[in-house]
């Protein structure tokens, strides 16, 4: 007697969610702007995140419409990529051998950057399953998806092995969770003596409170923007130490200027990230530190 055989689907472990977390996932699921999505073309790196550095503004005066177009594209996604090296230079020194986790890690960009640079191992996660599954595919096509891993889960509660960790980061996603619950996951992931690494912008304690501005960058993403203070409290109850702090306020500015004049690529929130960095209410900020 035969069986028929049996169709069997793999269970999607589907992270824990909060109805927060859930609307977060929503947006990321359905995010499709074009200066995301044409910039990484380019070069097949897609980064969810700003640029850095002096902008060359040349590109602005092309007579023709259609190489200006493409010419303000490449230069912003030069400004991107700056920005993901700059992080990535202060993962380091890894070897092959060491694991990297990538927390909130978008279409998956900054763990190419990371493996790219040091032969190393990317786990990346992020609350959106149609991220996951756009880097994923990304890997598979550069025949490095043995390597750089995505996965659908949540950053915080990430189920990977204690202590497996050579380094890891938050590339722009910090303020979309509580830094107490994040801080904790990256100190258990990490080895002692790892690396931790963050880019953010944070609202600036001498302001005050956050500003009009601040809170209209939390309404177009729905985030939570933290106070500067915040980083190093939550760092320090987490075993994170400080070891070099940088201030990328003005080096974030130069690609919101160019941004602002791209028609074909414009969201509506350039004006106000300029005013939120201009009046001091708002930060972009690097800190590395050690797990100890
Ligand atoms: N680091 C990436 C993407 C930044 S965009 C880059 O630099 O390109 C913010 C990312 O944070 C999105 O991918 C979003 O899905 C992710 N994210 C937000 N909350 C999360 C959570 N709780 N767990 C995992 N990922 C989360
Ligand atoms: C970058 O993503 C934006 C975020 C992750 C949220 C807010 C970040 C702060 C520093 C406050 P993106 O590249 O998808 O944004 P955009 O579509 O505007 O380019
Ligand atoms: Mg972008």
């Amino acid at each position: 007697m035969t069986t028929a055989p049996v169709a069997r689907t793999t269970p999607v472990p589907v992270p824990a969610q909060s109805t927060y977390q859930s609307r977060v996932a929503d947006y990321w699921n359905a995010e499709e702007n074009p200066v995301n999505l044409e910039l990484g073309k380019i070069d097949d790196l897609y980064h969810h995140h700003y640029g850095l550095g002096e902008a060359d503004r040349a590109v602005l005066d092309e007579p023709d419409p259609d190489r200006r177009r493409a010419r303000v594209t490449a230069e912003l996604h030069r400004l991107e990529h700056a920005q993901a090296e700059l992080l990535a230079s202060y993962l380091g020194p890894l070897t092959p051998a060491d694991r990297v986790f990538d927390a909130g890690c978008g279409r998956g960009g900054g763990s190419v950057v990371a493996h790219l640079r040091y032969g190393c191992q990317a786990d990346g996660v992020t609350i959106s399953a149609k991220q996951a599954e756009f880097a994923g595919e990304q890997a598979r096509a550069r025949g490095i998806a043995d390597q750089v891993r995505y996965h659908h889960r949540n950053m915080l509660d990430t189920g990977f092995e204690t202590g497996a960790y050579a380094a890891s980061w938050n590339n722009e996603s910090t303020m979309y969770v509580e830094l107490d619950l994040l801080f904790a996951e990256h100190a258990r992931l990490l080895r002692r003596g790892g690396r931790y690494v963050v880019i953010t912008g944070c609202y600036n304690d001498t302001y005050g409170q956050a500003s009009r501005e601040v809170s209209l960058i939390n309404a177009h993403y729905i985030c939570d923007i933290h106070p500067r203070s915040e980083y190093f409290k939550a760092m320090a109850r987490n075993r994170l130490v400080p070891v070099h702090v940088q201030d990328l306020t003005e080096a974030a500015i130069p690609y919101w200027e160019l941004r602002r004049q791209a028609d074909h690529l414009v969201t509506g929130i350039e004006d106000t990230f300029l005013d939120a960095y201009r009046n001091g209410s708002f930060q972009y900020l690097l800190i590395a530190a050690d797990r100890v």
